[in-house]
């Protein structure tokens, strides 16, 4: 009783400074996402740091961007949390990740990380294993796959040849479920990862920004979001306001004065 009691009050002096803290199973809904047939579905808990959706539907020969395949290749919602210890990954598409026709050309891709946002992605976390790879490794990468579609892809598809610089963990579904947002009717899959943000080095922290992608390795479609660690220092849009609101608080003063 005494332990659980210490326990306790450790977490309860931790809350404040907790940023995150996710079970790496699959399941999405500690991310605060729902399955309710609503657009609503994709938005998170406030907390995430970063998100995006792009939520597409139809066949085959449906046009996504920059190539095809409608709901079996929609990459629909990345998301992005991070705190002292791990940088957090959820990921929503419509590609099943058992899809490996065609020598593996259109199997999934794996989490690409870009330190500086200038287009060279330094880091990539192994989804599903294989080739050479160990599932949940964070490679320092050398070579990248690059899919189908050149320069108009967001970003490289599967880590080719690279360092295994430690592991992180890497979850993902496999049986298509229904529901979420507003086609109610297409099957979606779910990737949930975690990586020990020390693994980084001297890339994380330092206030630098990152890309973090993903894609099949076709590359059909794909999404990329913004986060940026070390939030203490202020990014331009908010240097920006400052004077502004000082200016603000300065005439407000002088008009209680007068
Ligand atoms: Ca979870
Ligand atoms: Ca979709
Ligand atoms: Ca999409
Ligand atoms: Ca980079």
């Amino acid at each position: 009783m005494r332990i659980r009691f210490i326990f306790s009050g450790a977490l309860a002096m931790g809350l404040s400074m907790q940023a995150a803290a996710y079970t790496i199973d699959g399941n999405l809904a500690d991310w605060g996402l729902h399955r309710n047939g609503s657009a609503a579905d994709w938005t998170p808990n406030a907390q995430a740091k970063v998100w995006t959706v792009e939520d597409q539907t139809g066949g085959r020969g449906t046009h996504l961007t920059p190539g095809y395949g409608g709901q079996a290749y929609d990459v629909e919602a990345l998301y992005v949390d991070y705190d002292a210890s791990y940088l957090y990954l959820a990921l929503v598409t419509g590609h099943n990740p058992l899809t490996s026709n065609c020598g593996g050309n259109y199997a999934p891709g794996d989490f690409a990380i870009d330190f500086g946002r200038n287009g060279s992605y330094e880091f990539g976390l192994e989804t599903t294993g294989g080739n050479g790879k160990i599932q949940g490794g964070l490679y320092a990468v050398s070579t990248w796959g690059t899919g189908l579609w050149g320069a108009a892809n967001e970003g490289p598809t599967s880590i080719l040849n690279g360092t295994l610089i430690g592991m992180g963990a890497v979850v993902y579904t496999t049986t298509g479920v229904a529901n979420m947002g507003i086609y109610a009717a297409d099957q979606h899959y779910f990737y949930e990862a975690r990586i020990p943000v020390a693994l980084f080095g001297a890339y994380w922290g330092t206030g630098d920004a990152l890309d973090v992608e993903w894609t099949m390795n076709c590359a059909n479609d794909s999404l990329k979001v913004d986060p940026v660690p070390g939030a203490s220092v202020p990014e331009p849009g908010t240097l920006a306001l400052l004077p502004l609101g000082l200016l603000g608080m300065l005439g407000l003063a002088r008009r209680r004065r007068g």
